[in-house]
């Protein structure tokens, strides 16, 4: 018997191979491919701990959580010379080629309904340019304006990897180098049944999922993109996910109060809209920064308001970060046993075979999937430093299929900063109380991808052409 199948045996997990005798060769390659690849030893202290073993953190979490301190923008009190000052070394930095744009977008965007990587899914208001053009053409504006390309890694995962690299092969990488866009897929996990049991999702095949953007710190590791930072000159690393098409890939004065404060990772903040809004807050606990997600939150807590009626717990985090390259390396090797993500579990409907060889397609939740959250490695960096961003210029998501961060709220923000750029250059557009235009138009990052770039970039037009229907500023 191969070893592999007799170490599963050994350690309970034998079902993984209860249909092995009935398949082809080159599948049963693939199955034991599938569980040498799978640490035993890991997913028995998981089981162990969040399957089976009681778990009180949540609990006693809540008791010590203080909100998490800001660096507030100078609209909000915030030091203007400061924040100057940042933008400055921000820039700088970016001149010296020492930043890369990294974006998760492994996930399998279950929610929106969209059959196919997520970063395809069209965004933009006239053109319905996918996310993934939207970054790109950010990234191309920033590599133009500071005089060096920015490299772009982008962690996929099996389910998309070969989608995501056609995708930019198809399109000419969007004007992009294509040896500054490095692909990489993260890791799997299996996902269990109440027993711990590891799942079929077919006789050859384990039920294996993504091991949440969590693994994107040790697939940075494991696919060699941290030694290709280095031999780049790249030492800061601004993280984003793939769903959000108003993010500043690259802000220039978040990468400058990264550097000022020596920070291994930074992070950006926006105040929650409302109590329930499904963001994770930062918070602190014994002098150290976290994260809690918004699932994980007391509702007393997220409920709770300070003296002037605002959240007490206010500050949400909307998925931006500064990695700091060694930290990144440190806590992706995972050479540093006290500084290990940890797991989280998630109940999912999950199709399984059973004893028999048949798929069963729950009804109910019957499986246990296990993910890392990359916003975990808050509490093991040195120096973290959380600012405030303007929501407006930088997050409006698309999850879901239609209401609240769907393709509709989205397009309704881009249009709405267009609008302000617009009202900032001096041109007449009718909007309506909520700053929403009439026409629907598109500005390429290309042309201005910041109010004072779109503001130069209009004054120098020859023909400054009315801002109406179906109008695309390239
Ligand atoms: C995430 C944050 C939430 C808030 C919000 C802002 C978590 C757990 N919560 O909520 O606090 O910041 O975003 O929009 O992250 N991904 C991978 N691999 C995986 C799983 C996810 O690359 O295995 C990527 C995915 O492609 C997407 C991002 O991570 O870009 C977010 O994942 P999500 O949609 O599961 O997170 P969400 O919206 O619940």
């Amino acid at each position: 018997m191969d070893s592999i199948r007799q170490h599963f045996e050994e350690n309970g997990q034998g079902q993984v191979f209860a249909h092995f005798d009935t398949l082809s060769e080159e599948a049963q390659e693939n199955l034991l491919a599938e569980a040498r690849a799978i640490d035993l030893d890991e997913l028995d202290q998981l089981v162990a701990l969040l399957v089976k073993g009681e778990d009180s953190s949540n609990a006693d979490m809540a008791n010590s959580l203080e909100p998490a301190d800001f660096i507030p923008l100078p609209d909000n009190g915030g030091d203007a010379a400061m924040w100057q000052e940042s933008t400055e070394k921000g820039e700088a930095a970016l001149r010296a080629g020492r930043v890369a744009a990294f974006t998760v977008a492994g996930g399998q965007g279950t929610r929106l309904g969209y059959d196919g990587p997520k970063g395809t899914f069209g965004v933009t208001p006239v053109l319905k340019k996918s996310l993934f053009q939207v970054f790109a053409e950010k990234i191309l504006a920033s590599s133009k304006l500071y005089g060096k390309p920015i490299p772009w890694y982008i962690l996929t995962s099996v389910i998309n990897h070969e989608a995501t690299v056609s995708f930019f092969e198809e399109n000419n990488h969007f004007g992009l180098p294509p040896d500054k866009i490095h692909f990489f897929s993260q890791g799997l996990m299996p996902a269990v049944d109440s027993d711990g049991k590891i799942l079929l999702a077919e006789k050859g095949h384990i039920a294996l999922s993504p091991d949440g953007h969590g693994g994107a710190l040790r697939a940075l590791v494991r696919s060699g993109s941290i030694r290709n930072m280095e031999a780049d000159g790249v030492d800061i690393v601004s993280y984003f996910q793939v769903d959000n098409p108003l993010v500043r890939c690259i802000d220039p004065a978040f990468i400058g109060f990264h550097l000022m404060n020596n920070s291994e990772l930074s992070s950006k903040m926006v105040p929650k809209a409302y109590a329930e809004e499904k963001v994770g807050v930062f918070c602190e606990q014994d002098g150290k920064s976290l994260v809690v997600e918004y699932s994980d939150l007391p509702d007393r807590l997220a409920q709770e308001t300070d003296a002037s009626g605002s959240l007490r717990f206010q500050a949400g985090s909307i998925a931006i970060h500064i990695f700091d390259r060694n930290f990144t390396d440190r806590l992706g090797s995972g050479r540093d046993e006290a500084s290990k993500l940890p797991f989280h579990l998630a109940k999912k409907k999950v199709p399984y075979v059973d004893a028999s060889g048949e798929v069963r397609n729950p009804e109910e939740p019957n499986a246990y999937k296990f993910e890392m959250f990359v916003f975990d490695a808050l509490p093991f960096a040195e120096n973290p430093v959380i600012i405030e961003t303007a929501r407006e210029d930088d997050f409006s998501p698309v999850k879901n299929a239609e209401g609240v961060d769907s393709a509709q709220t989205s397009r309704d923000d881009q249009l709405r900063q267009y609008a302000r750029w617009a009202k900032a250059a001096g041109i007449e557009l009718e909007v309506d109380q909520t700053g929403l235009p009439s026409a629907n138009f598109e500005v390429s990052p290309l042309f201005g991808d910041t109010g004072e770039r779109f503001v130069a970039a209009w004054e120098e037009l020859s023909h400054q052409p009315v801002l109406a229907d179906g109008l695309v500023l390239v």
